[in-house]
């Protein structure tokens, strides 16, 4: 038996353009489990009928599966060989033929949890991308779409419950304690929907009439004990099922919704036909146990995987090329969701901040891959801040560009078009063109070209008329040196700043070419220019603005998102000029925070968004090399500065009585964050009362949004506080998985000194193990995001982050190569950390047997 996730001494690369219809198609397949948590017995019956024209074998993929059968049309067959892990089925000139298979898997010892694993004494499965031939053999090409018949047998004790894709039409008593189900799915789907779950499991049942009037009865399946923290995502399901009918016009199509929560999970959640697999922390949430961003999170996630019922599992993917196909339209959905559900406005902040902290940095760096990549070796590699994040900006753009009622002709003609088959990113295009009646022939670029467009702005006057010059420019990425312009809806406006003479109100400029000249109006004087409104299109703007300027647009302009941006550009100049020791305009940015939060009383969450500094890392973003140190200290400095001169208003921020825990409306929620803002920037102070300020919100909060703003916060400093706080939050939590993850992650980001030290003996606590991703992404996914902990000069942070890759690569190769990126950003360091950081590379790539997903990410992260 060869392991097919070790990587092969030369790489594989598949590459998109050799992509090749399948020769064989599987319509229906027939599954039998006999389920065991050490040994599962699979036979899968697969009704193969030919495409091809001419006689080709059957070539079914494996990874790490054995058969100790194979038959043809209900006889033994030998005609068939293994191709490395694969099984190839000779069927001679047969059109058709069913071919069966038996093997045998072992879920208890799966911690790649990939393919049917055991999780804390229960059996689940993940497909996405290619783990169903870790179960049986199959073509596990997403363009192969098959009706599932699946019978689940196993001891009826130890898993009371078992699911699967569908119906359940039937189930039994079997003998020795041992009983089954027989579950239907009635859709074609790809074998990466394929799922099952077995166990001992309690549900929250409710139901949702769809606008033709089917009841769909829906089912959240958790632990005994984890019920209560059910209802928030029971809500944001039936939400989303009414959010779809009523934007996109799109039904669910079974009797039945299953979601189950499993605590070991690589990713945030699945979207199996009719039986979504989530992990716990998308899932569970009460106010004890949850901040209202978890909270948030569960509903986009919940609201995320189920559309991905019709932008995903109706109209599926024709091969992983096309991931953002289904991802980046599902991420638009939910975005758009969540933004109806609360505030657009801080909603599209919060999308924007993550974009360009996950994003711009991923396609500035050495893994930067177009939204559709043209080639990989490990698909796992792909599922990226740039095919689900861009990808949902591309959308976006589309939206914007077509406005929503020839969007949304647009996506009706998609969804028509294409049910039940496997698309390609080029079928939504074309969608979109003629539904939208529009040409994107240009547009295109957007999934062919990888980096981030920047739009180096000037401002000109001809006899009283002012306009806008606009030089596009994308950088260089691996593999694509030179780039064609973008086409992109760019929304701007422009204002007199006295308030006197001509504004031109919000205008959408389709921008096409490498230098463009766009009209602004006559002026008296120099207009404040207000663009990328509502971040229209994902670029770097690159457009220097007077301090002045910028805060009369944080105080003006009647974009909500400009205004914001006004801010976050007046704070970022004085940051990025005071590490380079220039003085920088404080005084403009503590007047401007002074005006914003004036407006706190009336949209809080705004206020609390607008006033927060721009993060380390988005500060490194801007420099030529970044100075972590020098990066912290300044930022830091201007904290403390504003703090110190606003100490008043932080002061009486926190002085007003918190809302309860428990209401969760907008408002409420929008005052805790600027509560928990507020806190930060008395903290700044230094000032002696603080750190017992912050233990008594610790104490008395009565929620986990208020407990976890002030234990971060005690988390930064050295008061004897700070100990407490955290003894006494993992006294009382524990035994709550989730909430421990966040007692780690509070230490990890800490701002102390002695962060890498900390993160090391974290490491070595008994409550740590590389076993659960959640618990390895608190610890080591937050120290890398905490810039100056993480890139200490020494290099014991990039040690340590190596070391863990190393650790965790033999047991779970996706999480470790996940990891890595951070030690890929080398080039955008001093010489003496650019070779601590390709030492480590080094050491990684050096590993013997390293999997196929950290090879790649690593010696691609060296070049
Ligand atoms: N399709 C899922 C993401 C996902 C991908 C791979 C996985 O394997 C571990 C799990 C989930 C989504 O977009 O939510
Ligand atoms: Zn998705």
């Amino acid at each position: 038996m060869t392991d097919a996730s070790s990587a092969p001494a030369v790489p594989v690369t598949i590459h998109r353009g050799d992509y090749r219809p399948p020769e064989w198609q599987i319509p229906d397949i027939a599954l039998d489990f006999a389920l065991g948590i050490k040994e599962t017995r699979v036979t899968a019956a697969l009704s193969a009928v030919r495409a091809a024209d001419a006689p080709a074998p059957l070539l079914l993929r494996g990874d790490g599966l054995t058969p100790a059968e194979v038959r043809v049309d209900g006889a033994v067959w030998n005609d068939w060989r293994m191709d490395g892990s694969d099984l190839v089925v000779d069927l001679g000139d047969r059109t058709a033929a069913t071919v069966e298979v038996d093997t045998l898997i072992h879920p208890a010892t799966n911690t790649q949890l990939m393919g049917l694993y055991a999780s804390n004494g229960m059996l689940c499965t993940q497909c996405e991308a290619e783990g169903f031939r870790r179960i049986t053999f199959h073509p596990d090409r997403p363009d192969v779409l098959s009706r599932y018949r699946v019978r689940l047998a196993g001891d009826r004790a130890r898993f009371p419950i078992l699911l699967s894709n569908g119906n359940c039409i039937a189930s039994g008593e079997g003998e020795d304690g041992t009983h089954w189900a027989l579950w239907e799915d009635p859709w074609p789907k790809p074998s990466y929907l394929f799922a099952l779950v077995a166990g001992d499991l309690v549900v929250n049942r409710d139901s949702f009439t769809t606008m033709s009037g089917r009841k769909v009865d829906l089912g959240i399946w958790v632990r005994d004990g984890d019920l209560d923290r059910t209802h928030h995502a029971m809500a944001a399901l039936k939400h989303s099922m009414k959010w779809d009918e009523e934007v996109y016009g799109r039904e669910y199509d079974l009797d039945r919704f299953n979601i189950v929560a499993v605590s070991d999970f690589n990713m945030g959640a699945m979207e199996n036909k009719g039986l979504n697999i989530f992990n716990t922390r998308y899932i569970l949430a009460d106010p004890d146990t949850a901040t209202d961003m978890d909270y948030d999170g569960v509903e986009g996630v919940v609201a995320h995987e189920y559309f991905h019922n019709w932008s995903g599992n109706r109209v599926t993917c024709r091969d992983w090329f096309q991931l953002s196909l289904k991802e980046g339209f599902t991420v638009y959905r939910d975005q758009s969701f969540s933004a109806a559900m609360g505030s657009p406005a801080v909603k599209r902040i919060e999308d924007v901040r993550v974009l360009r902290a996950a994003q711009f940095p991923e396609d500035a760096g050495p893994l930067a891959h177009p939204i559709r990549p043209d080639s990989y070796q490990e698909i796992s590699n792909f599922y990226t801040a740039t095919v689900y994040n861009k990808g949902a900006e591309v959308i976006r753009m589309m939206a914007t560009l077509l406005g929503p009622e020839r969007f949304r002709r647009g996506t009706d003609l998609y969804f028509d078009r294409h049910d039940g088959e496997a698309a390609t990113c080029e079928d939504f295009i074309r969608a979109m063109e003629e539904g939208g009646g529009i040409d994107l022939t240009q547009f295109r670029r957007w999934y062919e070209q990888a980096g981030t467009p920047k739009l180096h702005l000037t401002l000109a006057q001809e006899g009283g008329e002012w306009f806008l010059d606009i030089v596009q420019t994308v950088p260089p990425t691996p593999g694509q040196p030179a780039k064609a312009p973008m086409m992109m809806p760019l929304r701007l406006a422009a204002f007199a700043m006295d308030g006197g003479g001509a504004a031109l109100p919000d205008t959408l400029v389709t921008l096409t070419g490498a230098a463009q000249r766009v009209p602004l109006g006559a002026f008296a004087a120099r207009p404040a220019l207000s663009v990328n409104r509502g971040f229209s299109a994902p670029v770097i703007v690159d457009y220097e603005r007077a301090p002045g300027e910028l805060a009369w647009l944080a105080a003006h302009d009647d974009d909500p998102f400009a205004r914001y941006e006004a801010l976050q550009q007046l704070m970022l100049d004085t940051l990025v000029a005071a590490v380079s020791g220039e003085a920088g305009n404080r005084d403009a940015v503590i007047g401007a925070v002074a005006r914003t939060l004036a407006g706190a009383a009336d949209d809080p969450a705004f206020v609390a968004e607008a006033v927060l500094l721009p993060s380390e890392a988005f500060i490194g973003d801007q420099m030529v090399t970044v100075d972590p140190d020098a990066i912290r200290s300044a930022r830091m400095a201007l904290q403390g500065a504003i703090g110190d001169a606003l100490e008043g208003q932080w002061r009486a921020i926190l002085g007003n009585p918190a809302p309860a825990a428990t209401d969760l409306s907008p408002a409420a929620k929008g005052r805790r964050r600027l509560r928990g803002v507020a806190l930060a920037y008395l903290a700044a102070t230094g000032k002696e009362d603080v750190a017992a300020l912050a233990f008594g919100i610790f104490s008395s909060a009565d929620g986990m949004t208020e407990r976890q703003a002030a234990l971060a916060t005690l988390a930064h400093g050295d008061s004897d506080e700070r100990a407490h706080a955290l003894d006494i939050f993992y006294q009382r939590y524990r035994d709550d998985p989730l909430v421990l993850d966040k007692w780690f992650q509070v230490q990890a980001w800490s701002l102390r000194s002695d962060t890498v030290a900390a993160v090391a003996a974290l490491a070595q606590h008994p409550d740590f193990t590389l076993a659960n991703p959640n618990r390895v992404r608190s610890l080591y996914g937050a120290f890398a995001a905490n810039q100056a902990a993480f890139h200490q000069a020494d290099g014991a942070g990039y040690r340590l982050l190596a070391d863990l890759v190393i650790a965790l690569d033999p047991k779970n190769p996706q999480t470790a190569a996940r990891m890595i990126p951070p030690l890929g950003r080398w080039k955008r360091f001093d010489v003496a950390r650019q070779a601590l950081m390709k030492t480590e590379l080094e050491r990684i790539l050096a590993q013997p047997g390293l999997s196929r997903d950290t090879t790649e990410q690593a010696s691609k992260s060296l070049m």
